[in-house]
Formats: structure tokens, sequence, C-alpha cells
């Protein structure tokens, strides 16, 4: 990936305050976008392909290189500390994720990659306008812009595939175990197209949208850190647990499996087999570790080898059927919104928002992501005019993506401000909380 000179002087304010920090002005500017996924949840990391945007807020790093070997790491919010360390030796804490531990994840990754035995140290000031923990994929775009300044802070250059398929990579080792959907748009997004983004191995395709809607984002104003917590991996874990015993039902050897899209491949089933394979083979009601067990015929101690990861290890119940269920039905879905958008039927705009509308109940009923805020908040999107509106994200929390008909725009926002944000104290974070939004561009570098 090439660098560029032309936008630089829009990062006037980051500049200003590396200067402040280290004396000198920066070499280079890295940029990565955050994402709005508009259907496709919790599904990348099963092997099934996804529809996301990359959007306008980004991480920005303005970066130079010192001879100490050291990183010397700001932020221009003081709420996130300074932080410096030996630029090759240093723990990621996947038990306590501070801000720099993001960075972290892409300077081992990249650092690795290049199989750089004696790479530069770096001055960083970092700066982002993606609102955190909101599922908009903050934590993706800062390991993302991390990669991207150690690449060019050392004179190497990766593809764009190579870049996400390695920031999907290390953003684990901050202990979530993501499917790449994140990095993969943060890389590979072009302005003015949403892109269907297929997995093993990474493809990508632009979607266009229809012209007669806006894509509107709404921030419930709950959050979630996912690496703080184990919401996101107990359900990456029951979709292992559910794709082993699928498998094992069937007679193939489970141990080889870890996806539900590569049991399905194996099978040879459509989607909806898939759908009937679940109902024939699980039962609705949780499943308790020692049943789990029985039925792959391992210890506890091995099923924590096949299938746990090690902030799953205490978890004593997985709802393995209504988890399955989403993600064979989710999938179908984006299917059908791709379809949609390429063919353009009548009253394609009212098709893709039933979707979505589809997919949001999915995440709130079977995969049980969502939570009341940003239920509320969803419902609010449809009455004020949404044809279609559903948590975007992993959940749990964060923003909410809705489609509108852009001559009813100004209609929908007065009217999710009022009953929405100003009922409550989140009167006054209405601004950055609700914005309608563009297909945006992908990561770059910007040398001065
Ligand atoms: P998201 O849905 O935004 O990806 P995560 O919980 O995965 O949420 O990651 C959020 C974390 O990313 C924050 O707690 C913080 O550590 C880091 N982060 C996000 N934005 C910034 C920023 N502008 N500067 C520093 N760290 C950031
Ligand atoms: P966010 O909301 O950005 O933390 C996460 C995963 C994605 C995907 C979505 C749910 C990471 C880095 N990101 O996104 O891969 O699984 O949830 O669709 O783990
Ligand atoms: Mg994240």
């Amino acid at each position: 990936m090439s660098s560029d000179t032309k936008k630089v002087i829009l990062y006037g304010n980051i500049k200003k305050q590396f200067e402040n920090k280290f004396g000198h002005s920066p070499l280079f500017f890295a940029r990565a976008p955050g994402r709005v996924n508009l259907i496709g949840e919790h599904i990348d990391y099963c092997g099934y392909g996804v529809l996301p945007m990359a959007i306008e807020q980004d991480i920005i790093i303005a970066a130079s290189t010192n001879d100490e070997k050291r990183l010397h790491l700001s932020n221009t919010n003081s709420s996130y500390k300074d932080f410096q360390c030996d630029i090759q030796n240093f723990d990621i804490n996947k038990t306590d994720p501070q801000w720099f531990n993001y960075f972290l994840c892409g300077l081992k990754g990249m650092t690795e990659h290049l199989g750089l035995t004696n790479p530069t140290g770096l001055n960083c000031m970092t700066d982002g306008t993606v609102p955190k923990s909101a599922g908009l994929s903050s934590s993706s775009a800062l390991v993302c812009c991390s990669a991207l300044t150690v690449m060019h802070a050392n004179g190497q250059s990766c593809s764009r595939k190579d870049l996400a398929d390695l920031c999907a990579s290390c953003e684990r080792y901050i202990g979530t175990q993501g499917g790449g959907m994140d990095q993969a748009i943060s890389f590979m997004a072009e302005a003015g197209s949403a892109k269907k983004i297929d997995f093993n191995p990474l493809r990508e395709q632009n979607v266009t949208l229809p012209d007669s809607v806006t894509f509107v984002i709404s921030n419930s104003c709950v959050e979630l850190n996912k690496a703080a917590t184990s919401h996101f991996n107990t359900r990456v874990v029951e979709c292992r647990i559910a794709s082993q015993i699928l498998a094992k039902s069937q007679s193939l050897n489970w141990r080889d499996y870890r996806r539900f899209g590569e049991v399905q491949e194996k099978l040879g089933l459509t989607l909806e087999d898939a759908v009937v394979l679940v109902k024939q083979v699980l039962h609705p009601d949780p499943y308790s570790k020692s049943e789990v067990c029985q039925i792959l015929d391992v210890s506890p101690e091995e099923l924590a080898e096949t299938s746990l990861s090690s902030n799953t290890l205490s978890v004593q119940s997985f709802k393995l059927y209504d988890r399955a269920t989403h993600v064979f039905t989710e999938a179908d879905r984006v299917q059908k919104f791709k379809e949609i958008c390429d063919t353009k039927p009548a009253a394609a705009a009212e098709k893709l928002g039933q979707l979505m509308n589809y997919s949001h109940a999915s995440c709130r009923d079977l995969y049980e992501c969502s939570c009341p805020e940003l239920d509320e908040l969803v419902d609010i999107c449809v009455q004020s005019g949404a044809l279609g509106s559903r948590l975007t994200g992993a959940g749990w929390g964060g923003c909410a993506v809705s489609m509108v008909p852009t001559d009813h725009l100004d209609a929908f926002l007065e009217r999710v401000t009022a009953d929405y944000y100003q009922k409550t104290s989140r009167g006054n974070k209405v601004k950055e909380a609700l914005f309608a939004t563009q297909p945006g561009s992908g990561a770059a570098i910007y040398t001065v």
C-alpha cells in the first residue's frame, strides 16, 4: 500500500500536539477508519460473509522514529495516559485491556509478520473520533492504525489483504477471538461503496446501496468493552461447541472443526438444510458443561483445549440451539441483502429494511447480544420512520444502524432526538451520538 501527501493539512491539531510532546514534527500520519456493519452480526468468526461499510470516524497516529529502541505513546485525549516501553520486549495484558495494549497488538503483529530483528523506535501521538466500545470498531481501527504505523516507519509495504489478515490475527492478542470483519473493511473500504466481505480466504465485493436511502447511526450510550468481559468470547465458544456437536452427529471427526461454515461445507448443506439439522440434533434448553463433555466424550480439561478460550473456562451453560439458528439464518439474510442490492427488485429498500429488522430480532432473542436501551432505541428508530433498524457490531450496548428514506431524514433525526436522547441525560450527547453516514474510504498513510 502506498502513501499520499494530500491530506495532512487536515491533521493540524494532532500535529501541534505531537510537536508539543516530542519537540519535533511528525514524519507521517496513519489513519484507519471504524465501520458500521449493515447486516451479518456475529457470523464472521463462524466463517460467513458480512456486509459492512467504513465510516468517516477514524483513528489517526502521527509518528516519528527514535534511535533508542523505545515506544513513546501519547494520546490527544488525556484520559488515555502516556505509555512507553522497549520496542521489542513487552507484554500484552489480556485481563486489563488498557488502550495502549491495542497499539501493542499491531506492533507485535507487524514486527513478527515482517520478521524485523531490529525494528525502529517510535514516537506516536494518537487521536480518535470513533466512539469507543460502541460497536463501531474503535479497537480495530486502533490496531490497524498501529500496524500501519509500524510498517511505514520501518520502510516496508504490505498489500491491503495481508494487512487485513494480519490485523485480524493480532487483535486476538488482546483476548477477543473476532472473525476479521473489522480489520478487513478498515483496510479494504472504498468511498461510496459498502462491501460484502467473505473469509477463508479473504475476499471482497462492492455492494451498491439504494440511492433513495440514508444510513443513520445512533449510539445507545451504553458501553461494553469486549476484551474486558467474557460476553463476546462466550458466544464464539458456544458456536464452536455447537459446530463440533453437529460435526460429531454426522460422523465427522469433530476435532477438525471449529466453525459452522466448515461443517456446512463438508456436509454439502444449504443454509436452510443446516437450520433443519440444528432442529434434529440440538435441543433448545441450555447445555451444561458436563452434557457437552459427555456428547463429545472428553474431560473438562480436554474441552478447554479443543473448544474454550482462557476467559471462558468457567462458563457452565451453553445455549447451542439458539446460537446456531441465529448464525445460519443471519448468514442467509446477508446473501439475500446482497442479492437485493445487486438485482434492485421492486420495493428493494423495504425488503432490505425487513431483513435488518429480522436481524435485530434474531440478535435480541436468539443471540442475546442486545440490551434494553438498544432494543428501545431500535424500536424508536422504526417508529420514527426507518425502513429497518438493528444493532451493529458486537452489541450488549453500543450503536444501532437504521436505513431511512432520504426525504424523511430530517423528521427521523428530530424524532429520535426527542424520543431517545432528550428524554434523559443523554440529551447533551446527541450531537456525536446520532448522525447520518456514507460509505467511507479505507486506511491510508500520509507523508508530510
Ligand atoms: P469497539 O466496539 O469500539 O471496538 P472495544 O471494546 O472492542 O469497542 O474497544 C474499545 C477500546 O479501544 C477502548 O476501551 C480503548 O481502550 C480503545 N480505544 C478506542 N478508541 C480509542 C482512542 N481514541 N484512543 C485510545 N484508545 C482507544
Ligand atoms: P466490535 O463491536 O467492533 O468489537 C466484534 C468483532 C467482529 C464481529 C462483531 C460482531 C473483533 C475485533 N470484532 O466487533 O469480528 O464478530 O463483533 O459481528 O473481535
Ligand atoms: Mg472492538
